[in-house]
Parts: C-alpha cells; structure tokens; sequence
C-alpha cells in the first residue's frame, strides 16, 4: 500500500459520509470505515508491507486519514441529532403552559400521628422511648406482674394464648416493665413504651382485638404519686388543651398500689357524646399507679429503697376523645375517605 491511497480512503469515506443521512445509516458508515474489522484498520495494517524507510509517513498519513474522519464523522452526526430532535419539537410540540399533573402525596396513619405526638411530650418530659416483645411468655405477661397462676385478676385480659405453651401474645405493654427494669439493672428508669397489643375480647365502638398502648414507667429514690399525677396532668393538657377536662379515679390493677384511672371529658357538643361514654360524659385513656413492690422484686430493684409509677394509655382511644371519632374499628379499616381526614 502507498502513502497516497490514504487520500483515496479519505474521500471514499468523506463520500459516502455525506451520502449517510438518518442514525442507522451513520452507524453502517462508522463500522465499515472506523470499526474494529473497518477499512481503515486493514489499511493501517499493511505496515508490515511498506518499506522501512516510508514507515514513518505511512503512519503519520494514516494517522491524519483517522483524524479527518472521525472528526466529520462526530460533526454529522451531531448534525443528525439535531435535526431529528428539531422534527420532535414540531410534530409533537410540548405545551408549557398545560397544568402539571399533582402527585398524590401519601400521609401518616392518624395511629402513627398520635403516637408521634405522644413520644414529643414525653421527650420534652425526659422520657425516652423502649420497645419490647409483642410475643411475651405468661411469666412476663402475668406472674412477675404480680399474677401467679390462677390468680383471678388475669380474667381482667382476655388473653390469645399461642400454640407454645406459657406463650401467648402480649394483652398489654406491662410486661416491658420488667425488661427495662433489668436492662437498668438498679439505675433509673424514665421511659415510655409504645406497641401493639391483643386482645381476645368482644369488638365494640370502644375496644378492638389489636390496639396501641404506650407503657411508661419511672421508678428511683422519692417518686411519689403526686409525680405520676403532675406527669399525666401535664401530659393531658398538652394532648387535649387547657380547656379539656382531666379525671383521676381510684382503681385496680394487681401491679400497681395504689391504682388508678383516668378519664378526659368528651366534647360537649358532640351528639354521640352519650352513646359513647355510656351517658358518663367521661371516656377512660389510661390505668396507672405506684408500681408494687413484688414488681420492684422482679425488675431487680428494692423496694424499700425505691420506688415508682407506671401508667398504661390507648393512643386510639385519645384520637377518639380528640375527634370525636364514633368508632374503633375505623382505625384498622383502611377505608381512605376516613384516614384523608388526618
Ligand atoms: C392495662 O392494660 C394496664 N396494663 C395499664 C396499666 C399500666 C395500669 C401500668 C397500671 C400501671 P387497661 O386494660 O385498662 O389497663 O388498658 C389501658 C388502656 O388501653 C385503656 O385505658 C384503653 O385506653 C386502652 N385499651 C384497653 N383495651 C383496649 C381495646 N380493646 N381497644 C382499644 N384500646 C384499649
């Protein structure tokens, strides 16, 4: 091969170049003249061939051959793209001015919304927050909260026992009493704990089978009952507003001494008032009290050198009391005309 048949590949491939005038005819033209198997590959590959002394030029020739085709080859087809993007823009014109399309943003659950509410003001209380099991054994469940077995206070949780023996699903968050009060290990305690509870009773306006309670128990040196009441009293005004009313009624619950209740008021001008606080007027959202002593025992912690309260309330039955929500069962539904409402 001679130097000079560089040129008569040049013009061939700069020929056929401008003859190639859509992206598919592009392509052909760059595999048949700069592609792996393409002629200008074989050319340069006659090397070997030419002699000793012109090798230089050859390749020098060659060199620039490559450089002039891949350089009008990039300009045509950059050529190519924008005429074809030119033709999109006026066959299919886009209108700037049409409304976007809104995208449908997706919300809390109302459940997880109160629970976020609840963990704030306990935060800002100095509680901090502690997950336990929803699969918790009878010892957890029952016993170390001061229910032996056969103790009648049990029939208080319609309980779902599981196909284990001594296992059964969680009917309250008490049991995570003691699972803090061991990992503690004698220090002390200020935590709430949120989660899921079962239970196997009757479904009502008022109670469901599965509910959220959120446990929270302090215990150290001098915690007293006027402590657990200025915590809830602080609690519910900043839940429900200064102008709700709060009520505090005496109780029962086996781990706790003394026990108690407490209710909230229900809008007075809601008209299912009635019908849904059993013509009380009061909807209950927690039992608490002083934690007992055999609890302490059991948590690792001595009674007579501590003490502490504990209070167990229905995030549901808040959001009840705060909307005027007629219903439990809306809450597991899954019906969106009612969660769009939060
Ligand atoms: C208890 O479960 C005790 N463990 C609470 C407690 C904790 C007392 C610590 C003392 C110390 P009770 O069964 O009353 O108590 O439930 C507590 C709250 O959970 C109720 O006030 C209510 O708000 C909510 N709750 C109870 N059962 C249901 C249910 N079936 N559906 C929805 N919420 C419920």
């Amino acid at each position: 091969m001679a130097i000079d048949e560089w040129k008569a590949l040049e013009s061939q491939g700069l020929n056929e170049l401008g003859a190639s005038t859509d992206e598919a005819a592009l392509r052909a033209w760059y595999t048949k003249f700069l592609g792996e198997k393409g002629l200008w590959k074989a050319a340069f590959g006659k090397m070997n061939a030419v002699p000793k002394d012109q090798k230089a030029a050859f390749g020098a020739e060659g060199n620039r051959a490559k450089t002039v085709l891949t350089a009008a080859y990039e300009a045509k087809d950059a050529e190519v793209k924008e005429r074809k993007l030119q033709e999109s823009l006026t066959t299919n014109p886009l209108d700037v001015t049409l409304p976007g399309r809104p995208r449908v943003r997706g919300r809390l659950h109302p459940a997880t919304q109160i629970l976020r509410q609840i963990y704030a003001i306990f935060a800002d209380l100095g509680f901090q927050v502690y997950r336990t099991c929803e699969v918790e054994t009878d010892e957890m469940n029952f016993e170390f909260l001061n229910m032996p077995a056969h103790h009648p206070a049990r029939d208080m949780w319609d309980t779902f026992f599981t196909t284990t023996p001594g296992v059964v699903l969680r009917t309250h968050t008490s049991p995570g009493q003691i699972h803090v009060m061991r990992e503690a290990a004698g220090k002390p305690v200020r935590v709430i704990l949120p989660g899921m509870c079962y239970r196997n009773e009757a479904i009502s306006t008022r109670s469901e089978i599965q509910f959220y309670q959120v446990e929270g128990l302090v215990v150290g040196e001098g915690v007293t009952m006027a402590d657990l009441k200025g915590t809830i009293t602080a609690f519910a005004r900043r839940m429900f507003g200064p102008e709700r009313q709060v009520r505090i009624r005496s109780s029962y619950f086996p781990f706790t001494e003394p026990s108690i209740e407490v209710d909230i008021d229900w809008p007075k001008d809601d008209p299912n008032r009635d019908r849904l606080t059993k013509g009380t007027g009061w909807l209950e959202i927690l039992g608490a009290g002083m934690v007992h002593p055999n609890v302490l025992r059991a948590g690792g912690y001595d009674p007579e050198k501590v003490t502490g309260f504990a209070f167990g309330m229905g995030p549901q039955r808040m959001l009840m009391l705060k909307h005027a929500i007629d219903d439990i069962r809306l809450f597991w539904q899954n019906d969106l005309r009612f969660l769009k409402q939060f």
